[in-house]
């Protein structure tokens, strides 16, 4: 009975001496990952365009730290479904992706920047980048951002190849740890029509930002109105969205709970009330008071200029006083 007690324990000692060794030998000094990024901006939509960033990390926890000289990523995607937005804007050189030195920094080379066929087959994204700065042992930046245009509905099946290399100085190679993709699912194009006029301008009303958010608060697309302050913004169908109509120099407007389920959904006018000149959302003391310390001044311009008649007025004043008390956003 005690014979068995007291080799257990000892067992169990020496487990917990190898223990920790064991840990150090299977952590590595350094960790590498390769980002493809989220949607930045615009919304995967048939026929519209949106970004992705690719980033580049390297993290050391111990001394000698490895150092990254170079990258060469294979990204591929279905051409089916999306393709790449000529960053140069010329098809003599093939297509071309925006090359970003957040990472190499302002030395970056660039030795290959093509979209091409795959190792494997399929379409992909081939960039090399070294640069000839000092190694790299510790950052996370963006080596790319890639403007995809969306041609049909379905999944981009966005893949980092396992071709995919980071080199360091010696020429040696560095073990990717990790790749990140996101799932970006292309959708059918819905279209969100209004008109948004503002209240007393003089130069029409054109320029209000339209903007669409998702019901996660992500903004999905933007616009600006045209001079008459008709706008039409392009979304992902079936999504319900907020719109939300901003001025400066005016209180907001929204509308929330748009669902485009049709093609298009037309959610109407509304007219976008001034006088919000600190843009705190609320006519105030504050906004009466800015508009009387700068009368008479011309050439300032939005938000103080409510009107936009080149000076700072009465007419500037009593827009901001016809509103004075309200708060945005106001409901549309
Ligand atoms: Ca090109
Ligand atoms: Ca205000
Ligand atoms: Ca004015």
């Amino acid at each position: 009975m005690h014979k068995k007690r007291w080799s257990f324990v000892l067992v169990l000692a020496m487990l917990l001496a190898l223990l920790p060794q064991a840990a150090t030998a299977q952590s590595p000094n350094y960790y590498t990952s390769i980002i493809v990024s989220d949607i930045t901006s615009g919304a995967p939509v048939v026929g519209n365009a949106f970004t992705t960033d690719v980033s580049l990390s390297i993290v050391n926890n111990a001394t000698p730290a490895l150092g990254i000289m170079g990258v060469e990523l294979w990204l591929r995607f279905d051409p089916a479904i999306v393709e790449v937005d000529d960053a140069d804007n010329n098809p003599a050189n093939g297509t071309q992706v925006h090359v970003s030195t957040g990472f190499f920094g302002p030395s970056t080379v660039v030795a290959v920047n093509q979209v091409e066929a795959c190792p494997g087959g399929g379409q992909c994204v081939h960039l090399v980048l070294t640069h000839t700065g000092a190694p790299i042992t510790n950052r996370t930046g963006k080596i790319a951002t890639i403007t995809w245009g969306g041609m049909a509905a379905g999944p981009a099946n966005l893949e980092v190849l396992a071709e995919t290399v980071v080199a360091d100085a010696n020429g040696d190679e560095v073990r990717v740890n990790s790749t990140t993709v996101p799932a970006i699912n292309v959708v059918e194009a819905g279209r969100i029509l209004g008109k948004v006029e503002r209240q007393g301008t003089q130069v029409g009303h054109g320029g209000t930002r339209i903007i669409a958010y998702s019901s996660g608060g992500g903004v999905v697309a933007e616009t600006l109105t045209n001079a008459d302050g008709s706008f039409e913004i392009v979304v992902p169908l079936g999504g319900t969205y907020l719109v939300q109509a901003v001025h400066p120099g005016y209180l907001k407007a929204q509308r929330s709970g748009v669902y485009v389920v049709g093609a298009s959904v037309n959610i109407g006018w509304t007219v976008l009330r001034g006088g919000d000149i600190n843009g705190d959302n609320n006519v105030n003391i504050l906004d009466i008071v800015g508009i009387i310390n700068r009368f008479n001044t011309p050439g300032l311009g939005d938000p103080v200029d409510i009107n936009g008649d080149g000076v700072v007025n009465l007419f500037d004043l009593t827009i901001a006083a016809g509103n004075f008390g309200r708060f945005g956003p106001l409901s549309w």
